[in-house]
């Protein structure tokens, strides 16, 4: 009899190994991202972040193009209502999410998406910069930050932000009184600007002096390398489901009485 039993161990192992790839073979693991506002603290905030991990498809604006609904619905309202549509469209399979809240002077925020690192290994995000009219940071092409090697390794653990990489949507005319984050302006206003995408953050100084929905004085004080923002990266692996768990420790305990048993059999 316990000959039979024996022959069976193999097979029953086998189907746990292959319980356990299918649990977590599927390159599933929590990324938590982390926020961290770094301007000078009189200078600009931002609004909530937008992003998604993806298979490097979606790209919500170029250089120098006009810019479309997606991204105006982060440069202009903040929301990114459309943008995170559009993403989803583009690959229903992706990862697409926001971190809420205004970003502020000291500001940090937090918040863990699970991500499948091999279908969607790039990460995109997505910010309007606070006070203005149309800025916005955020990355131009898709596939610029591969955060997941092929075994689902993490590539990078921060993306850092400068002054310099601030972008005007070119689709809404400079105006303190139609800007977004100043005390006293309407920010549904709006006058086309009827121009395209481009760095930008001198025009930031046309609010110095003004007072901001956070209660501060905006001062610019940006210079081209002046950091602003930054993103931290940190995964933690899916934990196995209990019910498997307890299977594979009951059949691996299976496992070693056998052997002890064919091994007291064999000594006799
Ligand atoms: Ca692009
Ligand atoms: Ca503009």
């Amino acid at each position: 009899m316990p000959v039979r039993s024996h022959a069976c161990l193999p097979a029953l192992l086998g189907t746990t190994a292959f319980l356990l790839a299918g649990v977590a073979s599927a390159a599933q693991v929590n990324v938590t991202v982390t926020l961290r506002h770094l301007a000078p603290a009189n200078s600009v905030s931002f609004a909530a972040t937008h992003l998604g991990f993806h298979n490097g498809t979606f790209d919500a604006f170029n250089n120098g193009q006009v810019a479309t609904a997606p991204i105006i619905s982060v440069a202009e309202a903040g929301n990114g209502n459309a943008w995170r549509q559009a993403f989803s469209m583009t690959q229903p399979s992706a990862t697409v999410g926001t971190i809420a809240g205004q970003l502020r002077p000291g500001d940090v925020r937090s918040s863990t998406f699970l991500v499948d690192t091999a279908t969607n290994p790039f990460f995109t995000f997505a910010s309007m910069v606070i006070p203005s009219n149309d800025f916005f940071i955020g990355n131009d092409s898709p596939t610029q930050y591969r955060l997941f090697d092929d075994a689902g390794n993490l590539l990078i653990t921060s993306i850092s932000q400068t002054a310099s990489q601030i972008w005007d949507a070119g689709s809404e005319a400079f105006d303190t009184a139609a800007a977004a984050f100043i005390v006293g302006s309407v920010g549904a206003n709006r006058t086309p600007q009827n121009g395209v995408v481009g760095f930008n953050f001198s025009e930031l100084s046309g609010f110095n002096g003004l007072v901001t929905g956070a209660g501060y004085t905006f001062q610019n004080a940006l210079l081209a390398d002046t950091g602003i923002y930054q993103i931290e990266f940190a995964t933690t692996p899916i934990p196995i489901p209990a019910p498997i768990g307890l299977l594979a420790a009951g059949l691996v305990a299976m496992g070693v009485v056998a052997r002890r048993r064919a091994g007291t059999a064999g000594a006799r």
